[in-house]
């Protein structure tokens, strides 16, 4: 199986260019539902240890359906399939550019959630428009055992995130074993609550947002991602889901810049526009590198052929 790597803001996308499962055609949505009911192996071997990690996020390409699109995506991490990834996004038309399939200027790309448009601005640097965004609920209480009452917003951006400030120790590199273990726990209270999106969504990423360190920005933030990594990028769904309550609030408006900084002090600039659905239309922009191309070969004899699954890793 031939892949590409490369890194967002530090977070890292295994684009595969050849030997990915075929998935037939129709709607993404459902092709992402075949994936991770069909082909859960597979997204666990590309992933995971030995050949991966568990932070990193995997883009299988896949013909369009919606018309205009120089590519479907399915992005998927070892948890299974995600509905949109704004750093696989960038990290994809940067790999894409970087082998020729598209130059500079605007592309629309179909992801499960709806078509995303990706601008090249240069070889590194990408603006995509996501989905539209919105805040589903304001300051919901959860009471989490070892960390007492913890208040957020649920909010979507093309995933599901829950967004406090609730953090109990600081947004530091040197505090991420802390953040990930109290993240899983508010993502486990959130289940136990039986608090879900539209149609039992499962509300899988867990934001803390605090002030930034830095001066040229706006926000910094940690996030759990479904397999139990965090982001190493400011995560572009979860700025979106932000940007969704940040505009809710009336803090921020149309076409004013956030500056979102990640927990290893990488940034993505944010804008947006009103959506048609009383949510936002986010553009985010970052830079990605490719970093790798590399051929993945799975002997039957191997013992790890899946991958090695992290013990928090969920089914
Ligand atoms: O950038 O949207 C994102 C993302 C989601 C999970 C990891 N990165």
């Amino acid at each position: 199986m031939h892949v590409i790597d490369s890194h967002t803001a530090g977070e890292p996308t295994r684009l595969i260019l050849e030997g990915g499962p075929e998935l037939g055609m129709g709607p993404l949505a459902e092709r992402a539902a075949r994936l991770a009911r069909a082909h859960a192996d597979f997204t666990r071997a590309v992933l995971l240890e030995p050949r991966g990690h568990d932070a990193m996020v995997g883009a299988l390409l896949v013909p369009p359906s919606a018309q205009d699109c120089v590519t479907g995506v399915i992005y998927f991490n070892p948890a299974g399939p995600l509905g949109m990834c704004g750093h696989a996004t960038i990290g994809t038309a940067v790999t894409l550019a970087h082998l020729g399939r598209i130059t500079s200027g605007r592309h629309r790309i179909e992801t499960p959630v709806g078509v995303v448009a990706v601008t090249l601005q240069d070889a590194h640097t990408v603006s995509v428009e996501n989905v539209e965004s919105t805040r589903l609920y304001k300051d919901v209480r959860l009471e989490i055992d070892g960390l007492g009452p913890v208040t957020g917003d649920v909010a979507w951006g093309g995933n599901w995130f829950f967004l406090t400030k609730d953090a109990r120790v600081a947004l530091d590199f040197a505090n991420i074993a802390v953040l990930t273990a109290d993240a899983l726990r508010i993502r486990a209270a959130l289940e136990t609550a039986g608090l879900t999106g539209p149609g039992g969504a499962v509300i899988d990423h867990i934001e803390f947002t605090a002030p930034p360190h830095r001066t040229d920005s706006h926000g910094r933030n940690f996030v759990l991602c479904p397999g139990g990594a965090y982001d190493r990028s400011p995560c572009g769904t979860g700025s979106s889901a932000k940007l969704a309550c940040l505009a809710a609030d009336g803090v921020l408006a149309p076409g004013e810049t956030w500056v979102q900084e990640s927990i290893i002090g990488s940034t993505y600039s944010l804008t947006y526009r009103p959506g048609d659905h009383g949510g936002v239309i986010p553009t985010v922009t970052g830079q990605a590198f490719v970093t790798g191309r590399t051929e993945l070969l799975f002997d039957p004899r191997d013992p790890y052929i899946g991958g090695i699954r992290p013990a928090r890793t969920r089914a």
